[in-house]
């Protein structure tokens, strides 16, 4: 019969390539997993070949051909088997598109705006990621009225496209949690739909099959803060 062999390269802490994972595990297909060992010093003849533009994971192999960028990776998930479990975009064709605008929404400003918490050079910047943090949050708290129309998630009863893209992100707000021993994001007094979602999100059993440890991750991001403070002393 016609192969249908997936390969999926990741790393463990990747929010993207958790992405993909969790649409692997929803849809329930099977694929081998390999990790891309030194990401940050020396990547992969694989990685360098197959995603030469960006040299980011994740990248889906599908019978050996590339895919990369990890909303694309699903949305490909989608088209080549449709057949394969739940689908994860609506069928109504406005309801797809409001999904995709979420979607993008998150990679342009929530990511970027954690990203000026943590990254922020001076005290002035970490305070504008952390005041944007919560605008994007409190502005993805009525994405997630408006989509889930008082159901369980934002693709309504079952997991949907919008729930795989912001699950990627779980385990790092956990990790972060407890990194800094306060709810930075997903604060129930101010976001009480996101806080319950993301509780409800990591019990699902597709989902626990495939979260990372969180103390790993915890311990990751401890190495790379004495790596930074090495480099600036
Ligand atoms: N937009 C990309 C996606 O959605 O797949 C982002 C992927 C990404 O940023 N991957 C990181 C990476 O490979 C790991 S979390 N970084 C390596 C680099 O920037 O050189």
């Amino acid at each position: 019969g016609q192969s249908n062999e997936l390969k999926l390269l990741g790393t463990f802490s990747s929010p993207f390539a958790l992405r993909v994972k969790l649409a692997l595990s929803f849809k329930g297909l099977s694929y081998e997993y390999i990790e891309e060992k030194d990401l940050h010093n020396s990547k992969s003849e694989l990685l360098l070949k197959s995603n030469p533009v960006h040299k980011k994971v994740p990248v889906l192999f599908h019978n050996g051909k590339p895919v990369c960028e990890s909303m694309i990776i699903i949305q490909y998930l989608e088209e080549a088997f449709a057949d394969a479990g739940p689908s994860l975009l609506p069928s109504d064709p406005h309801e797809r598109a409001v999904a995709r605008f979420w979607a993008a929404y998150i990679d342009e400003k929530l990511f970027s705006s954690w990203m000026m918490v943590f990254r922020g050079k001076t005290d002035e910047e970490k305070a504008e990621g952390t005041k944007q943090s919560f605008a994007v949050a409190a502005t993805l708290e009525g994405a997630l009225s408006e989509c889930s129309k008082g159901k369980p998630f934002f693709g309504g009863e079952t997991i949907g496209y919008l729930d795989v893209a912001l699950g990627g992100f779980v385990a790092w707000i956990h990790a972060i949690e407890k990194l800094y021993g306060l709810k930075l994001f997903f604060d129930a007094g101010k976001t009480p739909l996101l806080a319950a979602w993301l509780e409800r999100f990591c019990e699902l059993d597709a989902a626990k099959a495939v979260l990372p440890d969180v103390e790993k991750l915890v311990e990751l991001a401890k190495m790379r803060q004495a790596q930074a403070a090495a480099a600036a002393a």
